[in-house]
This record gives C-alpha cells, sequence and structure tokens, in this order.
C-alpha cells in the first residue's frame, strides 16, 4: 500500500528527478507510507512558468466559476474522509480520529471559500465631488508561493491555496516533505474538480525548493506557515524582492486557570489543548497558569491525567496520542525536557523515554508535565513543539494575566474562569492573537480571522474575510459618468 510521490507541474504528474524520498510512519519508522523523489530547484522554473502562464484566465474566470471547483474539491475530499483520515494518522501521527476530522476540516474550508463568490467583493464610499463614487475592488496577486508544515498536512494548505484560488491567483505549493501524501490527496482532489492546468502546481521537496520558490521572479507573494526561523528568514527575502509574504510562527500558549474555574472542564480542556495532536500545533497549550487556591488539587490531577492518556499506534481507536513527527523532532523535545530539569523544574508526569518495544520503536514522547520554580527556564520560553507543559502558579488573576503575556509570541491563549468580569480582564490584558475563555487554546474556524499577535507572524491574518486583505490588492476607483456636467 505505498504509494508513489509524484510532483504537478502544469497539469501532469511528474515523478521526482531529486533525491530518494520516505515518507515513514512516525509510530513505526520501518513502515514507508510513500515514496519517490524530491522535486529539484530546477523544478521551480516550469512550475512558476506554468501558473505564470495560467494566471490571466483564472483570474477572468467569474470567481462563482472558480468557486464551483473549489465546492466540488470539498465533496471529493469529503468522500475520502475516512481513507485520507487514516492515510494522515499513518504519514503523520496524530490519532485516526484526528485525521479524519482534519479531512473533513479542508473540506469545509474549501466549501467556505467556495461559496465566495456569494458574498460582498469590495467596497463603496461617498465622494466629495457631486457626481462621482469611489468604490474599492480587489485584484488577484498573481502567482503565490505556497509553503506549509507537517503537522496539519491538509487543513493548512487547504486554507492557504483555497483563498489564493478563489481570488484568482495561481499557486506553487511546497509542503513539508515529511507529509507528501497528504498533499498529493489534496492536489488529486482539485485537479478532479477541474481545475485547469497550471492553476495549482505541487513540488514536494526540501527547503532548497522551498527557497528557490521565494526567489525565484515569477512568485509575486508567498505564504508560510511553520518554524519562527524560517519564517523571518522567507519573509525577508520576500520583502528583499519587494513582495508580500504572510508568515503564521510560533506560539508558546498559555492556559490560565483562576480559582473560580469549573475545575473538571478546565482539566479536560488543558487535556486537549496539551497534547492533542501530541502538542504539535502552534496553538497547543505549551504554558499552564494556575492560581494558587486550586494549584495543589488541579496539577495532582492533571498530572494523574496525562499520565492515563494512552499513548501509541495512531490508527488504534483505543490510542489517545501518538508519536511526534520525526527523529529531529524527538531528540530536539527530548533535549528540551532534560534541559528543563538541569535548569530545576519538576517533573509532574512524564520526561522519560518509552522502553517497551513497541513505542522505544517510534518517535514517541510520554506526556510531559514540569512545574517551574521561578527561576527562568527555556521550557517557559522556547516554542518544543510537543507534547510538553510548563507549569508556573501564580498568586492572583493580575499576576496570572502578567505571566501570560510573558512571551515573544502572542499565538492564543486560553482562560478558564466564571467570573465574566475576570474574563472581561483578560480580553484586555492578554495580548494573544486567538483568545479561547473556558475552552482549549487550538481551534481555527473558516470565517473568522486567526493568526498571532506580537512575534507570532507578519503580514495579514489567515481565514475569512483577513484572507482577502493578503490574497488581494486593491484598486480605488473614482468613477464618474462619460459626459461633461452630467
Ligand atoms: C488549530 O488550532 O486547530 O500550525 C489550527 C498550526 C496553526 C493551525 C492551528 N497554523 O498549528
Amino acid at each position: 500500500m505505498t504509494v508513489t510521490i509524484e510532483h504537478l507541474i502544469d497539469g501532469r504528474w511528474v515523478p521526482g528527478t531529486g533525491d530518494a524520498l520516505f515518507s515513514v510512519n512516525p509510530a513505526q519508522p520501518s513502515l514507508i507510507v510513500a515514496q519517490g523523489s524530491n522535486a529539484r530547484t530546477s523544478d521551480v522554473d516550469a512550475a512558476v512558468r506554468a501558473a505564470g502562464a495560467a494566471a490571466a484566465s483564472w483570474a477572468a474566470a467569474p470567481m462563482h466559476q472558480r468557486g464551483t471547483m473549489l465546492l466540488s474539491a470539498a465533496d471529493i475530499v469529503d468522500r475520502n474522509a475516512e481513507a485520507w483520515g487514516l492515510e494522515l494518522a499513518r504519514e503523520e501521527g496524530k490519532t485516526k480520529a484526528e485525521g479524519i476530522g482534519e479531512v473533513r476540516r479542508a473540506a469545509q474550508i474549501l466549501r467556505y471559500y467556495g461559496n465566495e463568490g456569494d458574498r460582498q467583493a469590495g467596497q463603496i464610499f461617498s465622494s466629495p465631488r457631486a457626481g462621482e463614487q469611489i468604490l474599492v475592488t480587489r485584484k488577484p496577486l498573481g502567482v503565490v508561493g505556497v509553503i506549509t508544515p507537517f503537522n496539519f498536512p491538509i487543513a493548512i494548505p487547504a486554507w492557504k491555496i483555497a483563498p489564493a484560488l478563489i481570488y484568482g491567483n495561481t499557486v506553487v505549493w511546497k509542503p513539508a516533505s515529511t507529509v507528501p501524501l497528504l498533499a498529493i490527496r489534496l492536489a488529486q482532489a482539485l485537479t478532479e474538480a477541474g481545475l485547469p492546468e497550471g492553476v495549482l502546481n505541487l513540488l514536494i521537496g526540501g527547503s532548497d525548493v522551498g527557497n528557490a520558490i521565494v526567489d525565484h521572479p515569477g512568485i509575486d507573494a508567498v505564504t508560510f506557515t511553520g518554524s519562527t526561523g524560517v519564517g523571518r528568514r522567507i519573509a525577508a527575502a520576500a520583502a528583499a524582492r519587494g513582495i508580500p509574504a504572510q508568515a503564521e510562527m510560533g506560539g508558546k500558549n498559555a492556559a490560565v486557570v483562576l480559582d473560580d474555574a469549573d475545575i473538571e472542564l478546565a482539566l479536560e480542556q488543558v487535556m486537549l489543548g496539551a497534547f492533542r495532536s501530541t502538542g504539535q500545533k502552534c496553538t497547543a497549550t505549551s504554558r499552564l497558569i494556575v492560581t494558587d487556591g486550586i494549584a495543589d488539587e488541579f496539577l495532582a490531577e492533571l498530572a494523574e491525567r496525562a499520565a492515563a492518556l494512552a499513548v501509541g499506534d495512531p490508527t488504534d481507536d483505543a490510542t489517545q496520542m501518538g508519536p511526534v513527527i520525526n527523529d529531529a523532532a524527538h531528540q530536539s523535545i527530548s533535549s528540551g525536557i532534560e534541559a528543563a530539569t538541569t535548569q530545576g523544574a519538576a517533573v509532574l508526569t512524564g520526561g522519560q523515554p518509552y522502553a517497551d518495544e513497541v513505542r522505544a520503536g517510534g518517535y514517541f514522547i510520554a506526556p510531559t508535565i514540569v512545574e517551574l520554580n521561578g527561576a527562568p527556564a527555556d521550557v517557559w520560553t522556547d516554542e518544543l513543539f510537543g507534547p510538553v507543559l510548563a507549569v508556573r502558579r501564580a498568586a492572583d488573576a493580575e499576576a496570572a494575566f502578567d505571566m501570560a503575556n510573558d512571551s515573544e509570541f502572542g499565538l492564543s491563549a486560553a482562560i478558564f474562569t466564571q467570573d465574566l468580569t475576570r474574563a472581561l480582564q483578560a480580553v484586555e490584558q492578554i495580548d494573544v492573537g486567538v483568545l479561547h475563555v473556558n475552552s482549549e487554546s487550538a481551534g481555527a474556524d473558516p470565517h473568522v480571522p486567526f493568526g498571532g499577535a506580537k512575534k507570532s507572524g507578519l503580514g495579514p491574518k489567515e481565514q475569512g474575510g483577513a484572507a482577502r486583505e493578503f490574497f488581494t490588492h486593491t484598486t480605488t476607483v473614482y468613477l464618474r459618468g462619460g459626459q461633461a456636467g452630467a
């Protein structure tokens, strides 16, 4: 059942000519999910030229016509949700239920943008001059480079590619090379839905291919989700070329649990935020701040639940948490945990490698909770992108909000309280792009803006109406009749 990796250039599926590429199951790395060869930087030119050649007629098509294709791609994705969700679990390592959920979410995103033709397309303003109206219309940017991460191998590509396409852009897409199979599935759905040749090009490869896309003179804009370091380099390269960039990067998202919270709800939601998708979400809860009145009770129960999580093969129905993506992630998360203990953090649960044969053979990390003693620790500041939760206690709500803001990042946060006044204070004081009141820090709906404050993101936000800000530019039209004096 190994799938062959191919690339989509100008409407044709072609094998790669670069290094061999094996997409392996992170739960059992000897199992190959897909195999083939990487694209090479020399393929980038063909892909960009194809996207450039397709751009004018794609942009000229009515938005409703483009939307029809996205809607039918959504149906194809939905029809395949079970099968592709299982493939996603095998390739990425999140549980099968999450995999299927993510595939359905990709369909929902395609459907949301597929209906964009039915929504307001621009604005109209009054003019200070008689006989004139001022319109603000939208135009596509041209060829968009799309660079996507491993952790949502179909949903994040959908939420970048669907708006890019609906607003009339064409795309050259490079997914993370750890998840080629799900990239191929999305591209298949879009081509089967009738996308013209060259409108979407898929090149699977390493960072050399990504860099070549960003640097290609035929690329008019770049959208990226991934690590902070890479995002900043891409944004800098784009700025040097004078093209817009959108970079969605790190998070060190706090859950704040106040004394008056519904403890059961907070426990359940913090568990989901910290450990779903093995903590590999930019919106995952990686910091927990608990006020003193409930801290002992809350942390004891949380540690117990984390220790009881069923960690194992993500395709097994009973599994609640799978492995991390690869050996490099396994190593860097493990060293992050080790550094935390060296820096004085107390391990409340986890922190040890698995000794049993099944899990020792895969990239598994135990759900880990460490409590900091007040001293500075890297685990409080650095994004580990794994199932690791760093805890601090706070004397009261004010101190807790200050701690939540104690990060260079500001992607998301969660606050647990039943006191409306406290919740409203959190809205005012916690500096994040996404705030959850009494729900976990992860999650995003297609029709509302998604993105971070502070150093979590660069450029316009994603999703909903915000996506239009990035994927189009405006033309302000001063409109008068053509007759003198009329
Ligand atoms: C979510 O919280 O469900 O890479 C989505 C990420 C984010 C998407 C999070 N860009 O994790």
